[in-house]
């Protein structure tokens, strides 16, 4: 299997996470690329290829054009009031307040945040950017014919909506590369996102679509982060309307009922009659994630990427979420390596 990778993800090395009560030192941070991709050349997965450049145009088809420009130039108007640390929100329009964009940056990262655990900080917004350009050559290659390849993007994407930021996304990388594959003449993508988390961001963006059908796998909002998106009565709007799926569920799921969810989910797709699938992989699942409560074991993700190569369809894989960097590797090409030995 391709992969596509870009160094420019260092760029985005944040020293700040709002965790627990405390400023950290971020889970997600650069040696998660690192060790994966480690892992893609030590099993010698295939090729790896650098991304091409796809300018902004594929980002305003998704994206909010204000929100796109508070992004490009939020590091730099932060900076300009004088503050020492990164930019992390402090206020919010929260309920019967007003829905304006103030002018000072304060307000904008309060406007465009989605939480607060997200610092923006020098070269954020040039990787997001780059991770963006490894999902689009992924999509490219897909639609040029490969089978099956993988985006290894990081920044991460899926909580990234039309107009807001966080949960460690700025640009949703893989709701980019679906627009991509409609735009080069797809009916139908399927996007599949097996995250510990509820991709918020991406139901957003499709959730009044059939073109698109979104489908995710997570730990209930109730316990789990996003905690205000991810309820399994939302199932989408208007002509979205029976084109969004949400699969929550509780502390301490293993493999047994979330390999019996993946494959509600994947009947679902089959019925949707998809021309491509992009799957969302994020590998937080796992038993000892740092963050999450899922019970995953390294051998179930060998058989969740068999599970998926039985849709038969092309498939873009987009590097979403993981924290136990140790295994971080090994878990994510185990999908991988499932679903080409399947
Ligand atoms: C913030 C948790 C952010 C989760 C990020 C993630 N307390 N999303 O892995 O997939
Ligand atoms: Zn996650």
């Amino acid at each position: 299997m391709l992969t596509i990778y870009s160094d420019s993800h260092l760029l985005r090395d944040s020293k700040t996470e709002l965790f627990g009560g405390q400023l950290v030192y971020p889970h997600e941070r650069p040696t998660r690329a690192a060790y994966i991709l480690e892992r893609v050349k030590a099993v010698k997965l295939g090729d790896i290829q650098a991304p091409r450049d796809y300018g902004l145009e594929p980002v305003y088809k998704v994206h909010d054009d204000g929100f796109v420009k508070f992004l490009e130039t939020a590091w730099e108007e932060w900076q300009k009031t004088g503050y020492k640390g990164e930019a992390i929100p402090t206020c919010w329009p929260a309920r019967r307040m007003a829905m304006k964009i103030p002018d000072h940056i304060e307000g904008k990262l309060g406007y465009y945040a989605l939480a607060a655990e997200t610092s923006i900080s020098a070269g954020t917004w040039e990787a997001s950017l780059a991770a963006v350009n490894v999902a689009l050559t992924g999509a490219e290659s897909v639609s040029a014919g490969e089978r099956a390849v993988f985006s290894l993007c990081r920044p991460p994407g899926h909580h990234a909506a039309r107009d807001m930021y966080g949960g460690y996304c700025f640009l949703n990388n893989a709701a980019i590369a679906a627009q991509y594959f409609i735009d080069q003449g797809a009916g139908r993508v399927a996007l599949l996102d097996v995250d510990f988390h509820h991709g918020n961001g991406t139901q957003d963006i499709f959730y009044e679509r059939q073109d698109v059908l979104y489908l995710s796998l997570h730990g209930d909002p109730r316990d789990a982060f996003p905690h205000f998106s991810g309820y399994a009565d939302e199932t989408g709007l208007g002509d979205g309307e029976g084109y969004n799926f949400n699969y929550p569920m509780r502390p301490g799921t293993a493999y047994d009922q979330w390999g019996a969810s993946l494959q509600i989910a994947l009947n679902n797709i089959k019925q949707f009659s998809a021309d491509v699938l992009v799957v969302s992989l994020g590998v937080d699942t796992f038993v000892t994630d740092p963050i999450s409560f899922f019970k995953l074991k390294s051998d179930d993700y060998l058989t969740c990427g068999g599970a998926l190569a039985g849709l038969s369809l092309p498939t873009l894989f987009v590097m979403e979420g993981g924290y136990d960097i140790d295994e971080i590797g090994l878990n994510t090409v185990n999908v991988l390596q499932g679903f080409e030995q399947a």
